[in-house]
This record gives structure tokens, sequence and C-alpha cells, in this order.
């Protein structure tokens, strides 16, 4: 029997996998055996206990853990692996599972192009499109070789490299930090790289690790269960490959180095040229591991990145903004933005409960954990009637405004709001009529289908909605989902335009495979006095805490406070949302 340290985390990931694997498997999201593992994935985070301690039969007793799963869970356990796993990756290797998140595809189609055409990888569906092979096949035809085409193209993976999407990559930033962190000799640990810069896609990870015993963290990361591949392993630098093809370079350095060494790593490289230039003009020299006297060596600073950046004469700058886009002459002339920080967030404005189809917790379990949260205000925001999956009638509306009207004295410190997500037709038409969304406190507007329309259709259909009396915000505006749909096409003048003239705000969607607006629409509201609204768009309980990204997002930007409008006192706010719906 092979022992192996197995901690809760590392199996949690091995069962989203299994989950992932099952679902393109059985051909279909909703595989009733990949949810299974999605619920033992689940729990297993949140297991009290360690699972490596734990019987076939304790293991049971937890919610979300069934017999199959617990049976994979000891196997993983006793022999450091899961022999249904390794058959599925071998079924399904990587460019296959590339394949599969073509827009327009899915597994089922996937599977079918693999036995027909001996398709199994994006590169390989290029070239069957290019041979016109693809709408030979029954369900397929021009027009669908066209999409698949087009969304290839808007995707960005015609080329070679391949970045791994945010949600992705935090994702596996975040276990790897916690797996570190409970070695002996570990004092620090943290991602860097761009996913610390927050860019929405990263070619790989970058982790900073401060240990007094280099070898513990290098024999803990080569075995963990997801990881395929060692590429390099010293006592400095263990470089990685998962499962999933995302290369993670580990980098431990004596806790005296880490600020040198975490602000290196972080990036970007064009912003440590910068920096690099500042230290050598006062006769120093900026490496990794400090910053130091051209003569003599002499060490000037090295613990912290604030100490760095001080010697050199800078106030701090947060990672956000480290792209030399002009944020080393903000600091010099002490004119850095203002940026939006964590705790200005006062107010949520867009959020599910178990009324929308796709919401999972109850209005009360929301309110109570935004409450927690310590918002000022919150607006109860349900998808409503025209969203084909989950629409909501009148009578259930107007009941839920009661519920939350008797629910508001529990509240005293939060001012609940009764909204709705009302959804942005093809001809930019909206829920209801204008009266009933008149007497709604709040209005998002979204775009849930017609993805595809041409950009004049498109910017149309969405300066409509904008121009709505009722609508205060356009919800994800791109309704972009990162590495797997590309945005809408806007003409983003226009659209700027309208929400400048309107006063009707841009959302920024906190959810790490949205973040949208992106970027490049913040910017470019930025010559505009365009409003912004930072949301969870929470569909449960613990997505309430997700406004941290949003507020990332925003800052690469450079999105000051204000411009938020859920910054604002409730007073303000109220004044203000107010304001645009009675003119
Ligand atoms: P990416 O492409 O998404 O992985 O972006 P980064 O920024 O994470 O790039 P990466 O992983 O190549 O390097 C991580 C950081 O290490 C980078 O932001 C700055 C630093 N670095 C890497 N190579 C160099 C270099 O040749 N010169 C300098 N100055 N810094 C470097
Ligand atoms: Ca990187
Ligand atoms: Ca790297
Ligand atoms: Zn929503």
């Amino acid at each position: 029997m092979v022992v192996v340290v197995v901690t809760n985390m590392e199996v949690a990931a091995l069962f989203e996998e299994l989950a992932l694997l099952t679902r393109i498997k059985d051909g279909s999201a909703q595989s009733f055996r990949a949810r299974a593992y999605a619920a033992a994935a689940k729990a297993l985070e949140g297991l009290p206990h360690q699972v490596a301690e734990l019987s076939a039969v304790d293991l049971q007793r937890f919610s979300g853990i069934g017999r199959s799963s617990a049976s994979y869970i000891r196997e993983y356990v006793e022999t450091g692996q899961i022999d249904k796993l390794d058959q599925l990756r071998e079924e399904f290797p990587l460019h296959f599972r590339e394949l599969v998140r073509v827009p327009g595809l899915g597994p089922k189609r996937a599977v079918m192009l693999r036995r027909a055409l001996g398709v199994d990888s994006v590169e390989s569906l290029i070239v069957a499109l290019e041979a016109e092979a693809v709408r030979q096949l029954p369900g397929f035809g021009p027009k669908t070789e066209e999409n698949l085409r087009r969304a290839i193209d808007r995707l960005g993976w015609s080329g070679k490299d391949r970045r791994t999407p945010i949600l992705a990559a935090m994702r596996y930033a975040r276990r790897i930090v916690s797996e570190v962190r409970m070695l002996p000799g570990v004092q620090e640990a943290a991602y860097c790289g761009s996913l610390r810069r927050f860019r929405d896609t990263v070619a790989d990870l970058d982790i900073l690790v401060a240990t007094s015993d280099p070898a513990a963290v290098r024999q803990r990361l080569v075995e963990l269960g997801w990881i395929r591949h060692v590429i390099v392993s010293g006592d400095t630098k263990t470089s990685m490959l998962t499962h999933s093809g995302l290369q993670v370079d580990v980098r431990m350095v004596p806790m005296q180095q880490w600020g040198a060494a975490i602000l290196y790593f972080t990036g970007s490289k064009e912003h440590n040229i910068r920096l690099r230039r500042l230290a050598i003009e006062r006769g120093w020299v900026l490496s990794e591991y400090s910053l130091y006297e051209a003569e003599g060596g002499g060490i000037v600073a090295q613990e912290t990145e604030h100490g760095i950046y001080e010697a050199l004469g800078l106030p701090w700058i947060p990672p956000t903004i480290r792209e030399d886009t002009g944020e080393i002459e903000a600091a010099q002339s002490g004119g850095l933005p203002d940026l939006i920080v964590d705790g200005d967030l006062r107010g949520d404005l867009h959020v599910h409960t178990d009324m929308s189809g796709d919401g999972d917790d109850t209005l009360e379990a929301m309110l109570d954990k935004a409450s927690a949260l310590g918002l000022e205000y919150l607006a109860i925001t349900d998808h409503a009637e025209d969203l084909a999956i989950n629409g909501v009638g009148r009578a259930e509306m107007l009941a839920q405004r009661g519920r939350i009207a008797s629910l508001q004295d529990r509240y005293p410190t939060m001012r609940i709001l009764h909204g709705v997500e009302l959804n942005i037709g093809k001809d930019g038409s909206l829920d209801y009529d204008h009266d009933f969304l008149m007497d709604y406190d709040w209005c998002v507007a979204s775009v849930h289908s017609y993805f595809d329309l041409p950009m004049g259709h498109q910017t149309a259909r969405v300066v409509k909605a904008i121009r709505h009396p009722a609508v205060d915000v356009v919800g994800h505006l791109q309704g972009r989902r990162i590495g797997r749909r590309p945005g809408i096409e806007l003409d983003l003048g226009t659209v700027l335009e309208a929400a400048e003239a309107t006063g009707t705000a841009i959302e920024i969607n906190s959810h790490l495979d949205r973040l949208d607006a992106s970027v490049e629409v913040l910017s470019r509201g930025q010559a505009r006095r365009v409003h912004l609204v930072i949301s969870t768009d929470a569909h449960r309980v613990e997505e309430l805490e997700q406004s941290k990204w949003g507020v990332r997002h925003a800052q690469r930007g450079w999105i000051e406070r204000d411009r938020v409008a859920n910054t604002w006192p409730l007073e303000r706010f109220l004044a203000w949302s107010r304001r645009r719906r009675y003119g």
C-alpha cells in the first residue's frame, strides 16, 4: 500500500475534474453522475475532518457524498489514484477537452466530430472547417461552420498560445497556496504574475513561497494528484503541468527576500523595467532578491514591496495597475488615482434568490448573509418573465415585494430595495410594461440571448434598453464568458454616449468568468461621465462575497471610488436612483 499525504482540498480538486470529464462522457451538462461528483467536491471543501481519517461509511454521513464518491475517495487515500479518473483522462485528453469548449459544440457534438471525422482538437477542427467537411455531418451545415469559425477567431484560439481563464487559474492558485501554507517551514505563500495583476487570462501561474524548508514544499507539490507532470524541480523553483494543461511555476525564497521576490514575479515585466531604471539612477540595482547598492552591495530594501517602492521615492502601487501604462509617472507626481478598494462598497445591486430558476438560496438566507457582510443597501433582482428558463410573472413579483416590505424591520441597518433583472429582447424590448417597471425600486437590464447579432443591430438593441426610463443599469454589458464565449459586438462609443446621456449605469459583474464590462469598456468610459455599479450577481449565499473580484477588475480600468454608485452613502444613492426614475 502506497502511503500518501492527502488533503481535503486535493481530493476536492480531483472530484471537480471527475465531474467535468463525466459531463463530457455523458454528453450532458445535466449528467446526474457529474452533479454527484460536483456535490462531493463541494462537500469535501467544507469537511470538518481530515478526509484520510474517514471510512467509506463515515464519509457517506456527510451530505453531498454518496456511495460511489465515498469509494473513490477511499481508493485515492489508499492507492494514490482513482482508476476511473485515469481512464477518463485517457479517453478525453486535454486537446479534446478544449474542443468541447468551443462555443456551439459541447460534448455531444465533439464526440460526433471525433467519431465521424477524427477531429479531436481545436487545430484539427480548423483544418476540417477549411475543408468544409463539417457541414456534411447530420445536424451541422454551412451556417454552423461559419459560426464555429467565428467563435474560434473571436476567442483567439486560432493561434498557438492558449491562455487559461482567470476563473480556473484562480482556483488552482488558491489551492496551491493553501496546500503549501500547511507545510512546516512555510512562512508565507501567494500567487503573483498576471493573476495577481488580475488579468482576464493567464499564460501560466506564478506562485511564491517563503520557506526555510524548500525540500518539504517540493515533495508535497510533486505528489499532488491533479498534477500531470513535473517539468523541473529544484530548491528554488518547481515547474509543473496540471491535467488541465496549466503550467505552474513555484518559486521558493527565504522570508527576508519576500518583498523583492513578489515585486519581481508580479510584474509586469514592463513595470519592473521602469523600476530597475529608477534604481540605477540612484546608483542601486533592483533584482529578484533585493534592492542593493551597485558599489559595495549593501542592501537598501528587500523585505517588503512597500519598502522597495519607498526607497525608490514612490508610494506602493497596486498590482492591478502595474502595466507601465502611466502608473509610474502618476506615482512620481503624486497623481495616482484614488482607486476603489474592497471596503468601499456599501451596497449590492444585483442579487438573485431561489425565485430565479438558477438561484439556490431563499430570500431570507440572502438577506441574512448580506446583512452579516455589513451591506447598507441591497437590491433583490430576480429574473423577470421573459427569460424562458425561469420567468417570473407579475403576481409572484408583487408577492415578493410584499415579503421584502415585511422583512425590512428585521434588518435595521440594511435598506432592501425591490428590483428585477429584465431581459433585453432581440429588438431591445423589456419584460412587463412601462408602468409596472416604473414601480420597481431598481431595474437591471441584461442580454441573455441572441449573442451573434451584427454590431449595428446589437448596439441599437442595447441602446434602446439604456434609454428606457425605468432601467438603472445594464447588467453584464458584453455577455462574455471569459474563455468560453466572446462578448457581443457593440459599438462602444454609441453605447457609452447613451449611458452618459441618460445616466444609466454600466455594471461591473464580479463573477470571475464574466468580469463584464471589460477593462476596455471601463477605460473608454473614463473619458465620459458614465456611472458604474459593482455587483455580485449572486445566485447563492457564498457568491455575495465575490464583489472583491469586481473591485480588482475595476482597478485595472483605473476606476476611482466616486465613479461607482454603490460606494455612495444610502441617501446619496437613493437620491440619484430616484432622480433617474422620476426625472
Ligand atoms: P503571463 O503571460 O500571463 O504568464 O504573464 P506574467 O506577467 O505572469 O508573465 P510570466 O509568467 O512570464 O512572468 C511572471 C513575472 O516574472 C513577470 O510578470 C515579471 C517577471 N519576469 C519574468 N521574466 C522576466 C524578464 O525577463 N524580465 C523581467 N524584468 N521580469 C521578468
Ligand atoms: Ca505567469
Ligand atoms: Ca511564469
Ligand atoms: Zn443576474
